[in-house]
């Protein structure tokens, strides 16, 4: 086997260490979900370098099994828009049971995504069902979601580490997004990561400022 020597890590004292996590908490605790976005420009390098670091996540067999598609394009976020306020319609109409739309009240969310065409870029995030590490379509690919999950988490750091806004986007269902991005059958799309500049009347509602704190998601032992 290939093998290198794991590359060096800084070499801070434990009290730097600390400085550097909590610094870091800072940044990224104040990340909250963008419902209205400005349509102010962001270069592409910003979103390429979030992709790069994305396609940094660890993954089953290390097959990296994600496609990102980033769309700027008007054409492609109307279609993208329109096509999800269909399936929203429907969502919100009739496939939502009353106890989802309970718990969606709070957010205040509907069918409508004007965001969709006026944020700069829309990331549609795919999960390659099948494929290894060379894409082939055929290899068994492991931990899919998990690892998915993994890398759309590490780009939304890198996004507002970047100092943007975003929301994770879920039509429901997104068959719809393998057809307007023309990826195979056997990618999924997982969800929309919307990306760029708040609107300057964009609010956050007071439930979404909730946070659970560290003593009730941590258990020590
Ligand atoms: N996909 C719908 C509904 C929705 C569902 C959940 I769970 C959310 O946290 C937010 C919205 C929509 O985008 O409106």
């Amino acid at each position: 086997m290939n093998e290198q020597a794991f590359p060096p890590l800084p070499r801070h004292s434990d009290e730097e260490r600390i400085a550097r996590a909590r610094a870091a908490f800072e940044r990224l605790s104040t990340r909250r979900t963008c419902r209205a976005f400005a349509d102010t420009p962001v270069p592409r390098e910003v979103i390429e370098y979030a992709i790069r670091t994305a396609g940094t996540a660890p993954s089953g067999a290390n097959h990296q099994p994600w496609h990102f598609t980033a769309v700027s394009s008007p054409e492609i976020k109307r279609a993208i828009r329109l096509a999800a306020e269909e399936e929203e319609r429907e969502f919100y109409a009739t496939r939502a049971s009353e106890e989802w739309l309970a718990a969606l009240a709070p957010l205040g969310t509907d069918h409508d995504k004007p965001f969709l065409e006026i944020a700069p870029w829309l990331i549609v995030c795919f999960a390659q069902r099948k494929g290894g590490i060379e894409e082939d379509g055929k290899a068994s690919n492991y931990y899919v979601t998990e690892s998915v999950g993994i890398a759309c988490g590490l780009l939304l750091a890198s996004l507002q580490e970047a100092g943007l806004a975003t929301l994770t986007h879920t039509p429901s269902p997104m068959g719809f997004l393998r057809d307007i991005c023309g990826r195979p059958a056997h990618e999924k799309p997982l969800m929309i990561i919307v990306a760029g500049h708040p609107s300057p009347d964009a609010t956050v509602t007071e439930h979404a400022m909730r946070k659970k704190p560290l003593e009730q998601i941590s258990s020590w032992l």
